[in-house]
């Protein structure tokens, strides 16, 4: 009797287990059958596992989730030197999210650029990101990258999120200073007496008015390094 009992108790004990939510689902593991958790598509871990068993979110940035501010409009980075004061357009701006479309608190950004760009002292290119995945990068540097592969490399935890093919300041000289050999540069783009390479800032082919307007405050203010 008491063995009978006891194995109908196991039965009953066993026929309960681990329920770990889907990868993106919102809800916590619960203890129930292996039915109940078919029912809410879990993933039944098995008769009598616990929830301390279920696999830990793969803490994975899914560059496809990410958004990188501007570049990512502008189909490459925009650099300049950031005294006085930073011009808006370099200041980057990256939310990294993981696969499951959840901010990654915590994930290590780092942007990479190439001996193309000349960096000055007040370039921020690493920081942590906050509870909303947000990183503030500040893209302080001159010099010029156009379309060459890895010209401007963002990764978060190690695994790469962008690649831009393009890398431009206004200094693009890379002399540390937005002055007038920068103008001429600038101006024969736009006329067309030159081809539209380092001032065509939003890469669309053309060095115009959306150019012009990232160019005229760091001319005006003479953006340098400070
Ligand atoms: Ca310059
Ligand atoms: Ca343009």
């Amino acid at each position: 009797m008491m063995s009978c009992f006891g194995a109908m108790a196991d039965v009953a004990l066993g026929q309960t287990g681990a329920c770990c939510p889907a990868p993106c689902g919102q809800d916590g593991c619960v203890i129930v059958t292996e039915q109940e958790c078919n029912d809410m598509d879990g993933t039944y871990l098995g008769d009598g596992s616990t929830c301390d068993e279920c696999p830990q979110p793969a803490n994975i940035p899914d560059p496809g989730r990410c958004i990188v501010n501007p570049a990512d409009a502008m189909s490459g980075l925009f650099a300049c030197p950031d005294g006085p004061t930073p011009i808006v357009a370099s200041v980057i701006e990256v939310f990294v999210r993981d696969n499951c479309d959840f901010p990654m608190q915590n994930a290590a950004v780092f942007i990479e650029l190439t001996d193309a760009n000349n960096l000055c002292g007040g370039a921020v290119l690493s920081g942590t990101a906050d509870q909303n995945g947000r990183v503030e990068l500040v893209l302080s540097a001159g010099g010029c990258s156009h379309e060459q592969s890895l010209s401007g490399v963002i990764k978060a935890n190690g695994l790469t999120i962008r690649n831009y093919a393009n890398a431009k300041s206004p200094d693009s000289d890379g002399n540390g200073v937005v002055e007038l050999t920068d103008l001429i540069a600038f101006s024969n783009e736009f006329l067309d007496v030159d081809p539209s390479v380092c001032h065509d800032y939003d890469n669309d082919g053309n060095t115009g008015l959306s150019d012009l307007v990232l160019f005229s405050p760091a001319f005006l203010g003479r953006s340098h390094c400070p």
